[in-house]
């Protein structure tokens, strides 16, 4: 058995008792998940990806526009992305700070980022920056311009969304800004392929994490009785990863016992999806008050500035 994490037994073990069992979509990105991720942006019904790419190489210089000058860009994940050196070549920024969990994505990004801004301070900081952090003392004194691409925000319900902004907020201090992708609702067809598609990547990627808990977590699921499912809630205006029995099923994990009936899902992902006003809502709600929202022609990406709104009193 591969060594295990404490915090996915946890996690697996309470998400497949619960009444509507749901295991944390984070899990889903081991190193065969997020490879699989990396294939699914190419996929030609995901379009996220590819809109948020075009988006920022035909803005970037706008947004750069709306900024002032030596501005630390604060990027919220590894900035593994090709989207991370657009936004730095046209903000020439004085600093650049990403912050990740994972310290090996850190320094891997940090080091491919070096090479083609030999110029650039960059400070890795690996941390959860889902609650406040300080940043490095280096770029106190600069104005901080937050970056949080891949409209991984719809990831996270909406309560959750909200604490995290919040904590941006407070990560980047008074007068920041923040440059942020946010996925926008769409023809219910247009997302149903972009999560189910063709070549079967999704699936694969869904299916990986029933993989990953037969081998990190001695589980005996027969991965073949599942299928991937993906549905559209429209309550609340999101895409849902299942997976979805195909039969009647009884395993173990960690020695503990499952059953499952045929028909029955283990919930595993949520993308939200944001109307125009629906994102400004959210931003607000954080206390960001939107200064330019960049949309494509067919309106289905969203590339939002934002700024530290400052505490005020209100009737
Ligand atoms: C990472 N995140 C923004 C992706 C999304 O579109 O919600 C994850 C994903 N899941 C299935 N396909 C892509």
């Amino acid at each position: 058995m591969a060594r295990s994490d404490p915090a996915f037994r946890a996690d697996v073990l309470a998400g497949l008792s619960a009444p509507i069992p749901a295991v944390p979509a984070r899990w889903l990105y081991d190193r065969r998940g997020s490879e699989l991720f990396e294939e699914i942006t190419r996929l030609p019904e995901y379009y996220p990806t590819r809109t948020e790419t075009a988006l920022l190489e035909r803005y970037s210089g706008e947004i750069a526009a709306m900024l002032g000058k030596g501005e630390a860009v604060v990027e919220f994940g590894s900035g593994s992305s090709t989207k991370t050196p657009i936004l730095l070549r046209a903000v020439h920024p004085a600093a650049y700070v990403p912050i990740d969990i994972s310290g090996e994505f850190l320094r891997e990004s940090a080091d491919a980022l070096r090479e083609e801004f030999p110029d650039l301070a960059i400070h890795p900081l690996e941390a959860d920056f889902m609650r406040r952090l300080d940043l490095p003392i280096e770029v106190a004194a600069a104005p901080k311009l937050g970056f949080f691409p891949g409209s991984t925000i719809g990831n996270l319900v909406p309560r959750t969304a909200v604490d995290l902004l919040r904590a941006m907020k407070e990560t980047l201090g008074d007068g920041s800004r923040l440059v942020i992708g946010m996925d926008r609702i769409k023809d219910v067809e247009v997302l149903l392929a972009a999560y189910n598609d063709a070549a079967g990547v999704t699936a694969a990627f869904n299916l990986n994490l029933l993989h990953r808990i037969n081998a990190e977590l001695g589980g005996t699921i027969p991965v073949e009785a599942f299928r991937h499912r993906a549905i559209w809630n429209d309550r609340m205006s999101r895409i849902e990863m299942h997976l979805e029995a195909l039969r009647d099923v009884a395993f173990t994990v960690s020695g503990t016992p499952f059953a499952f009936a045929a028909g029955a899902t283990i919930h595993t992902e949520n993308s939200h999806k944001y109307g125009y006003r629906d994102s400004r809502l959210l931003l607000r709600a954080a206390g960001w008050g939107v200064v330019h929202d960049w949309t494509d022609e067919r309106e289905y990406f969203s590339i939002i500035l934002a700024e530290a709104e400052p505490p005020r009193f209100a009737p």
